[in-house]
């Protein structure tokens, strides 16, 4: 029996190696056929990553085709997005076609991509560091679905990253290990293809055993693999001893170099620092040249049975860090040379790669060339039952009802940061599903972005319980915050880039887990500068959210410039994505965030973003509800131009009470003048660019909402745009229709004062849009 077992596992290992060698020549010809076979129309390199993917082959063979396990994720290293791509033509989940057109307009993308590729994509990357901590978020919100009853613990996945080395240069890989120690995150795999080279340089010697302690510091097992079986062998041979020192003290680019050069050098550096002890030298003896490269380079990283031993050995939730040892480019001619990372072979290169393999000319393509029937056979069946080939489709989870309304926060005078908690607050109290399924998150700011409301009725998440020990001691204060399994919220430390990560893992618990969770997350909104590329990269894996900016601008007044958000609308506009809307009213914010949880649903939808304040305002009084549609399209008029008018103000959020006061000190001079209220310049600006465009492939498009709304003016009349951030969201307007505009806004940095001095200072208040007005005509 035990010989039985031993020699399938003797089996399995001689397919997994078959794989690796395999899908080291496919991604190596789907990058050569990209640059060096398809015809060329621009002069552009196409790119691609031979030495990044030959590195990580035996890695991900061993990954994919042993340890995987049906509900696991992994993100691959954005440089092997070919060897992914090799992965699923051999399952049959990928066409030819795709593989040619890799790097070309609708084939294969660069790098994993979530909504662009046609094989199955857990995690997007590309942005590195940014796709190895997503996976930590993505335990955590395993985690959160377990304890709220949606996943059986029993099926819990492992959250696995397959990270290059110089991703751990990223700082937000330990930003990301601080807030997982604090959630004590489980079930989380980071396997580092350790080949020390990144695209400049080579890993610095003295990070030699660091990241074991950071790591193990921040509770994850670190294991390493430096040695494959043949150095293993080596090591315990006469002599032996002396050369696993020798390679122990190596330092990186020596290794690197010697690499490159190959089995004489190897020999002759050999023989020179230790080939003068005589079990030393007979050990080298007994190796020719291309057997001596063969050894130095066995590191653990390139032997599957190391590496199915090192998955297998870490068998519980523990999170953990494999150091896999390898060589950039192993195996290829360019393995070890500094210049590797976009380095690619040559035809002739190739050529010899190919004449290796066994593969006959024009048979570059099949899958199993050169292998012979019997073997091709037998490699197919053992893909065919691999768990990747089981592995089923994405779930679809089933939208959320939301309801037709939302009540409107009571009150004459208030802010939309305000209403926007107090929204909340109601939905946390009602007994919707929606409430339910909402969680919410902050980096460190619930209580100043008004999230607190919520959280004192749902809860804090923990997997265990964490006591409110202020509130046990009967000291009194507004927040309620026991932790527990049920909680709703999940607190993050002030770390703008896990909160976007922790928002995108959220965001997509529907595909990933068959679970829709409604995140909301609250961020000042200056700081949303600080996790931009983690904002991007959300929103380029389509996860769903809810992100609120509050504060927002100058008008958070005494905090001063350093808190003052001055483009963030131009970043609402120009992130694909996300749906940026700025309401000046509570009713607003009730009826954006409504459309937001319904529109974060959709197939169609995208994540929403709120820019709002903390300024009390007086609202406004609404004969009816026909202002809504508008103000969902992007903007309505709050007050109303006549026909033919002459002018009109635009305006973005909280200045409406200094847009109203100039309204009503202007309209006897100007008769018929009109309010505009934009309230997403982003959606307003969207749709008149999209349909600009659209007019060029269809002569029956219909105008759009902004050169409806505007069209009621003269030709040529006057706008004032006014906001509270770059005046480049609003300017635009005035090429709508050939209007003449005078912009208002901020474009220098702001500085401490009250409302009156700052509006006046950096001319926001009544008199500069009276001013701005009086410029037009
Ligand atoms: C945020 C970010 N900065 C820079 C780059 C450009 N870049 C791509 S790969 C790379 C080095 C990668 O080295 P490593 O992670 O060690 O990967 P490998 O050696 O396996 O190719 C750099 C700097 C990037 N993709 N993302
Ligand atoms: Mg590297």
């Amino acid at each position: 029996m035990a010989n039985i077992v031993a020699d399938r596992r003797e089996e399995k290992i001689a397919a997994i190696e078959t794989l690796d060698s395999r899908l080291r020549w496919l991604a190596s010809w789907i990058v050569h056929n990209a640059n060096h076979i398809r015809p060329k129309r621009d002069g552009l390199k196409v790119g691609g990553h031979q030495a990044s993917c030959a590195s990580m082959t035996a890695i991900m063979a061993a990954l994919y085709f042993h340890a995987l396990r049906p509900n696991d994720k992994v993100s691959v290293k954005p440089h092997a997005g070919p060897l992914l791509q090799a992965i699923h033509y051999l399952l049959g989940n990928q066409s030819l076609e795709q593989l040619q057109q890799f790097r070309a307009l609708g084939g294969a993308q660069s790098y994993p991509s979530r909504t662009k590729d046609k094989i199955p994509v857990d995690f997007s990357t590309g942005s590195v560091g940014l796709g190895v901590a997503i996976t930590a978020f993505s335990s955590l919100v395993q985690d959160y679905l377990i304890a709220h009853g949606s996943i059986d613990e029993r099926n819990a996945g492992r959250m696995i990253s397959l990270m290059g080395d110089a991703e751990l240069d990223e700082g937000n890989i330990y930003e990301c290990l601080i807030e997982g120690y604090k959630h004590d995150i489980r079930n989380c795999w980071w396997v580092v293809d350790y080949n020390r080279q990144s695209l400049d340089s080579t890993t610095a010697d003295r990070m030699f055993r660091r990241f074991d302690d950071i790591f193990e510091t921040m509770g994850w097992r670190v294991i390493t693999l430096k040695h494959g079986k043949l150095q293993r062998a080596a090591f315990a041979r006469p002599g032996g001893r002396s050369l696993e020192d020798w390679i122990e003290n190596c330092p990186n680019a020596e290794f690197a170099v010697l690499t490159y050069q190959g089995g004489a050098a190897w020999r002759a550096r050999l023989t020179a620092d230790i080939g003068g002890k005589p079990h030393v030298k007979k050990l080298l003896d007994s190796f020719e040249d291309d057997g001596l490269a063969a050894l130095m380079t066995n590191l653990g990283g390139h032997c599957i049975e190391s590496l199915m031993d090192a998955f297998d050995s870490a068998d519980d939730e523990r999170p953990t860090l494999f150091i896999a040892y390898t060589v950039k480019g192993y195996g290829l001619p360019l393995a070890g040379h500094k210049d590797n990372h976009s380095g690619m072979m040559n035809p002739g290169q190739i050529d010899q790669l190919r004449m290796a393999m066994g593969i006959e000319a024009g048979q570059e393509w099949e899958p199993f060339a050169g292998l012979g029937g019997n073997m091709a056979a037998r490699l197919k069946n053992f893909i065919g039952d691999s768990v990747l080939a089981a592995k089923p489709e994405e779930p679809v989870s089933p939208q959320i009802h939301v309801p037709a309304r939302f009540a409107v926060p009571s009150g004459d005078v208030q802010s939309t940061q305000a209403a926007f908690g107090n929204i909340l607050l109601d939905l946390a109290k009602s007994s919707e599903e929606l409430a339910d399924r909402i969680v919410t998150t902050a980096p460190d700011v619930t209580q100043t972005t008004n999230l607190g409301g919520f959280v004192n009725q749902r809860g804090l998440f923990r997997r265990s319980d964490v006591a409110d020990i202020f509130r046990e001691a009967k000291i009194p204060s507004a927040q309620k915050w026991a932790a527990h399994a049920a909680g709703q919220h999940i607190e993050l430390g002030i770390a703008e880039n896990n909160f976007f990560l922790l928002l995108t893992s959220l965001g997509l618990a529907a595909p990933h887990f068959g679970t829709r969770l409604i995140p909301v997350g609250t961020v000042y909104d200056p700081f949303i500068a600080r996790g931009l590329d983690a904002l991007n990269y959300g929103c380029y894996s389509d996860a769903r959210f809810l992100l609120v900016g509050t504060p927002s601008g100058l008008t958070l007044g005494p905090e001063g410039g350093a808190h003052q958000s001055i483009n963030t609308p131009l970043i609402g506009m120009g992130q694909p994505g996300l749906a940026y809307f700025e309401p000046a009213y509570a009713d607003e914010v009730a009826l954006f965030m409504r459309w937001a949880f319904e529109y974060l649903q959709k197939p169609e939808g995208s994540s929403v973003y709120l820019r709002l304040s903390t300024r009390q305002v007086a609202q406004v009084e609404r004969a009816n509800t026909d202002w809504e549609a508008d103000a969902l399209k992007g903007g309505y008029w709050l007050r109303p131009p006549t026909a033919g008018a002459e002018a009109a103000i635009a305006f973005t959020g909280a200045i409406a009470p200094e847009v109203l006061a100039a309204y009503a000190q202007m309209l006897d001079d100007i008769p018929g003048l009109g309010v505009l209220n934009v309230t997403s310049p982003d959606v307003l600006h969207r749709e008149w660019s999209a349909s600009k465009a659209a007019r060029w492939t269809d002569r029956n498009a219909q105008t759009c909402h902004v050169e409806d709304l505007l069209s009621i003016l003269a030709p040529g009349a006057g706008l004032v745009t006014v906001i509270d951030g770059s005046p480049g969201a609003l300017s635009w307007l005035g090429g709508v229709h050939g209007l003449r505009v005078s912009p208002l806004g901020t474009d220098r940095f702001g500085q401490t004062g009250d409302l009156p001095d700052l509006y006046s200072e950096y001319r926001l208040d009544s008199a500069a849009i009276i001013d701005a007005m009086a410029a037009l005509f």
